[in-house]
């Protein structure tokens, strides 16, 4: 006996609302990392997304904004997007979402009383209070090697709160080797910017040593529109000689993060990034040339997102996550994840939060579940007046592949 359609509809609802997630990608820090964790209202109102739409509005020179401390810089953030302004914008409105979410009146909402209901520093206790709130039961870290607040931490001793998991970010050497070499060596790494001499087997020795470090269950890097593979330089040649025969050896997927367009506007610092449509062929080169890799890949631009469905559907070593950073907004969101159900069915990773801000994990995935809950009620509305039967078990099963064990199948192999 099938569901009639509000019923089908409510029980899909029900099995999103319900369903317990991986967050495959966050730059959000285990409790242990110490003040790498971000959280607070002055943290969420400062999010670089917030950062660039506050210039639209207060329109300071550069230099004034940086020197504000972060809690003038957040009033000014208050006072252009929440007061003088209606917060629309998804990162703006993400803020009202998640003060409602932890208690705060909206309709009386001021910058003090967000600072009152969202505590600077992580509790246990309010960890598992947004984790719980937000439905998230593993967080993947981004976690750079290079980076000197974050190598602090990595001590042979260190331990960390195992809801979280690493993955190893690999941008600086991909795509800034020159820039690193001195860290490297300075390390003990014999590696010059030429990949002369014993450069090679000592980034291998470099990679092995973090990858024995931090245990990631993924090693990402980003590039922008000007990847190009085969690539017979540099990048190329770590590429073929460092990082996918290390992957192979460890068993580790590459996570490919493909048209990030850094510093457009460096005065914007971490905000200052933007987009590039890049090109498809080199990640169907990686995908033919090395079928014992797995690459999971996401796309910046819009305009990327058909093609690199389509190339899902050619490569079953190639798994397409998340609707990134600039595409990470609710029509976009709904409209690539329509066109990945149509194209590959419940095959692929759904969303990521990308958090930077413990918080936003609500705000985040509170919508990634309200455009599945629009798209799949759909679509196994379409399947039902077709006579196929729709369980719920069935569907507990397809959302749970979109929003965590495609992630987890795809990475164990
Ligand atoms: O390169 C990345 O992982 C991006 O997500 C950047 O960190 C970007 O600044 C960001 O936070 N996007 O959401
Ligand atoms: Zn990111």
């Amino acid at each position: 006996m099938s569901m009639d359609t509000s019923a089908l509809r409510a029980m899909v609802e029900d099995v999103v609302d319900r369903a317990r997630v991986t967050d495959m990608h966050t730059h959000l820090f285990a409790p242990e990392f110490g003040s790498l964790l971000l959280c607070g209202a002055d943290e969420l109102l400062t999010f670089h997304y917030l950062i660039s739409e506050s210039f639209r509005v207060h329109r300071m020179p550069y230099s004034d904004f940086w020197r504000l401390s972060k809690a003038e810089q957040s009033a000014q953030i208050w006072r252009s997007l929440f007061v003088e302004n209606s917060p629309l914008s998804e990162a703006a409105s993400g803020v009202i979402s998640v003060a409602r979410r932890l208690g705060c009146d909206p309709a009386a909402l001021s910058l003090q009383s967000l600072r009152e209901a969202l505590p600077s520093r992580p509790t246990p206790e309010y960890v598992q209070r947004v984790l719980d709130a937000a439905g998230v039961d593993e967080i993947v870290m981004t976690n750079d090697p290079f980076d000197p607040a974050e190598r602090a931490c990595w001590t042979d001793t260190f331990r960390y709160d195992p809801r979280f998991y690493a993955a190893l970010r690999l941008d600086a050497m991909m795509n800034r080797l020159e820039q690193v070499c001195p860290l490297l060596r300075a390390d003990g790494y014999e590696v010059d910017p030429q990949l002369g001499g014993k450069s090679v087997p000592e980034l291998k020795r470099f990679l092995e040593a973090w990858i024995e470090r931090t245990q990631p269950v993924y090693v990402a890097f980003s590039v922008a529109d000007d990847f190009v593979y085969p690539d017979g330089g540099i990048r190329g040649r770590i590429l073929d000689e460092v990082v996918l025969p290390v992957c192979r050896e460890h068993k580790l997927a590459l996570a490919l993060m493909v048209g990030a367009r850094r510093q457009v506007n460096p005065q914007l610092q971490l905000a200052g990034d933007s987009v590039a449509n890049a090109s498809v062929r080199p990640l169907e080169a990686l995908c033919v040339n090395h079928p014992d890799n797995r690459f999971l890949v996401t796309m910046l631009s819009r305009e990327n997102q058909h093609e690199i469905v389509v190339a899902a559907r050619k490569f079953h070593n190639l798994m397409v996550f998340g609707c990134w950073w600039f595409v990470n907004t609710d029509s976009l969101v709904e409209e690539i994840t329509r066109m990945r159900l149509e194209l590959l069915g419940p095959t692929f990773i759904a969303q990521h939060s990308d958090a930077r801000v413990l918080e936003q994990l609500i705000y985040k995935w509170d919508r990634v579940r309200s455009v599945l809950k629009r798209v799949l009620a759909d679509k196994y509305e379409r399947l039902a007046q077709d006579g196929w039967c729709v369980t719920r078990a069935d569907v507990e099963r397809d959302v749970d592949r979109l929003v965590r064990t495609n992630f987890w199948d795809f990475v164990r192999w």
